[in-house]
């Protein structure tokens, strides 16, 4: 493969048959989306939110972008913001690993910390001050732009119909931290075929299922709000994972499979298991492994 530009790799990622050994003969399959040139699922939207701003002309050679993020956006924006020289800034509560933020200054981008008791809302409103400060700023805004659940539209769910080659899809099983991801491929899922499953997964902690919002190790996924795009999905579930179970299935999967994956990944399969021991005979659960764990040494992703 000959390439002039390392974002010529984003998207087209491998969809595995984990080949798991379920009693009903259910099938599970995962998007390996650690397979981007940054690392993760993010290089989508990085590269479609810049690209989105630079046609609608509200980016333009002087702008600098700046974004609330808890990482790994960052780092697929500044991927993107630099193919076309923008200054960028990414709004971190410090929690996040130290790997992400490594990588999203060793891109060019420049980061402000927020404190980890304010959440993701925190850094959401340190954005917005600081857009109002910095001239020709510009937010992508994740949380709330249509660009960013249109980018699974247009790309990661036709890849999974491709990837399938016509085999039924029974469930859709995604985490949500903005909730793009989980609203774009549902959208063009049920699209495609009105019977398939939406699974909506979180971590304990997270206010889906109603419960009070706490912290959690699961990072990526996890919401403080119930995201805007949930509003023209079908949810038929919401799962609930604890930190305990996500990191059960990162390290199994590690020693079983040979696979790297991160805790937002950990908790997909742990709710695409649960799952499949409740659904029919022969079913198929499709779902989307986000990162690697190669970005959470740092935190001690292997050590019980
Ligand atoms: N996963 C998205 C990001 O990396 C949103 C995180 S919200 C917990 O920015």
């Amino acid at each position: 493969m000959f390439i002039k530009s390392i974002t010529e790799l984003i998207g087209q990622t491998p969809l595995i048959d984990l080949q798991l050994d379920i009693p009903n003969h259910s099938r599970i399959f995962a998007k390996l989306e650690m397979f981007n040139p940054g690392g993760s699922i993010k290089d989508r939207l990085g590269q479609f939110l810049i690209n989105d701003g630079i046609a609608r002309h509200v980016i333009t050679a002087e702008t600098v972008i700046i974004e609330p993020t808890a990482g790994n956006t960052g780092i697929g924006l500044a991927l993107a913001a630099q193919q076309h020289h923008l200054r960028t800034i990414l709004v971190v509560p410090e929690k996040f690993s130290y790997e992400k933020q490594q990588l999203m200054q060793a891109l060019g981008a420049e980061i402000v910390n927020t404190p980890s008791s304010a959440g993701i809302k925190g850094a959401i409103a340190k954005a917005k001050a600081l857009a109002a400060e910095i001239e020709h700023s510009y937010v992508p805004m994740q949380f709330a732009n249509p660009a960013n659940p249109e980018t699974y539209y247009q790309t990661l769910a036709p890849e999974l119909i491709q990837d399938l080659n016509g085999e039924k899809i029974t469930a859709f099983v995604a985490g949500a931290g903005s909730g793009g991801t989980f609203s774009g491929v549902a959208k063009y899922l049920n699209a495609y075929d009105a019977t398939i499953q939406n699974i909506v997964v979180e971590p304990e902690g997270s206010i889906l299922n109603g419960g009070p919002a706490h912290g959690h190790r699961t990072e990526g996924i996890g919401v403080e709000f119930v995201p805007p795009f949930f509003e023209d999905v079908r949810i038929d579930r919401t799962m609930t994972i604890s930190d305990e179970d996500a990191f059960h299935q990162v390290r199994d999967v590690a020693a079983r499979l040979g696979l790297f994956i991160g805790s937002s990944s950990g908790a997909a399969l742990a709710a695409s298991l649960k799952l499949a021991k409740t659904l029919p005979e022969n079913s198929h659960i499709v779902t989307i492994f986000p990162d690697s764990s190669e970005r959470y040494m740092s935190d001690k992703i292997y050590e019980k």
